[in-house]
């Protein structure tokens, strides 16, 4: 059986419990406690030289990292359900959604960059959630122009694909930090319809088996 090294609050590990979710693959999950430190520790940085989590490491001892190239691992694996169609000009536009939250926005919010902020520039935790919020809606903001013109339950398809994996843990990530999240209601109808799914359900964090440890 795969093992996904992941933590409940993060939103890339988020991202990898939707995605095996949705293809009906059986995983062990063990938690990495990224308040403690757990990542950046011997074990761990053999997995991922990153020490960040997710990792998805395979029958064979194989670690896979970064959530988007995970995604596609299974994506390629995995028959049915595809997350991604094979149309060369929608998938490109579906991957360029999917990248503004997982290149463009989530880093920025990472604990350990807000936590940088903090002791290297002298802000407090009020100022580092400003900086926060304001990168999301900097992302949100142009994905809301796009999603209000969809012809489509989903962004560009009718059923979750790699946009909306990134798009529920962002969302989930923003109401944490205290984004007016009414301002993007193409956003929210797409969350609301991912997040009444099974697959979706069953990998919020609240759901996981390390939720609250801090
Ligand atoms: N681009 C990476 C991002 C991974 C990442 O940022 N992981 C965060 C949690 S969401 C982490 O492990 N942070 C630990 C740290 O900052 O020390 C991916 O998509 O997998």
């Amino acid at each position: 059986m795969m093992t996904l090294y992941g933590y409940w609050r993060s939103s890339a590990s988020y991202r990898l419990r939707i995605a095996l979710n949705i293809k009906g693959v059986d995983y062990n999950y063990v938690p990495v406690n990224l308040v403690k430190g757990e990542q950046r520790s011997a074990a761990h940085l053999s997995r991922n030289a990153q020490g960040y989590v997710p990792v998805l490491e395979l029958e064979d001892g194989t670690c896979l990292t970064q959530s988007l190239a995970v995604m596609d691992y299974l994506d390629a694996t995995f028959d049915t359900p595809k997350f991604m169609p094979r149309d060369p000009i929608l998938r490109s536009k579906i991957l360029s959604a999917a990248l503004i939250i997982a290149a463009d926005t989530a880093p920025l919010q990472n604990a350990s960059v807000l936590n940088h902020i903090k002791s290297e520039y002298t802000q407090d935790q009020e100022a580092a959630l400003a900086w926060a919020r304001k990168w999301i809606e900097n992302g949100f903001s142009a994905l809301e122009t796009i999603a209000a013109e969809r012809e489509t339950a989903f962004l560009y398809t009718d059923d979750p694909a790699f946009f909306e994996i990134c798009l529920v843990p962002q969302v989930y990530n923003a109401r944490r930090f205290g984004v007016d999240m009414s301002a993007f209601p193409a956003l929210l109808e797409i969350d609301s319809a991912c997040r009444i799914r099974p697959e979706f359900a069953n990998a919020a964090p609240e759901n996981q088996i390390d939720a609250q440890q801090n």
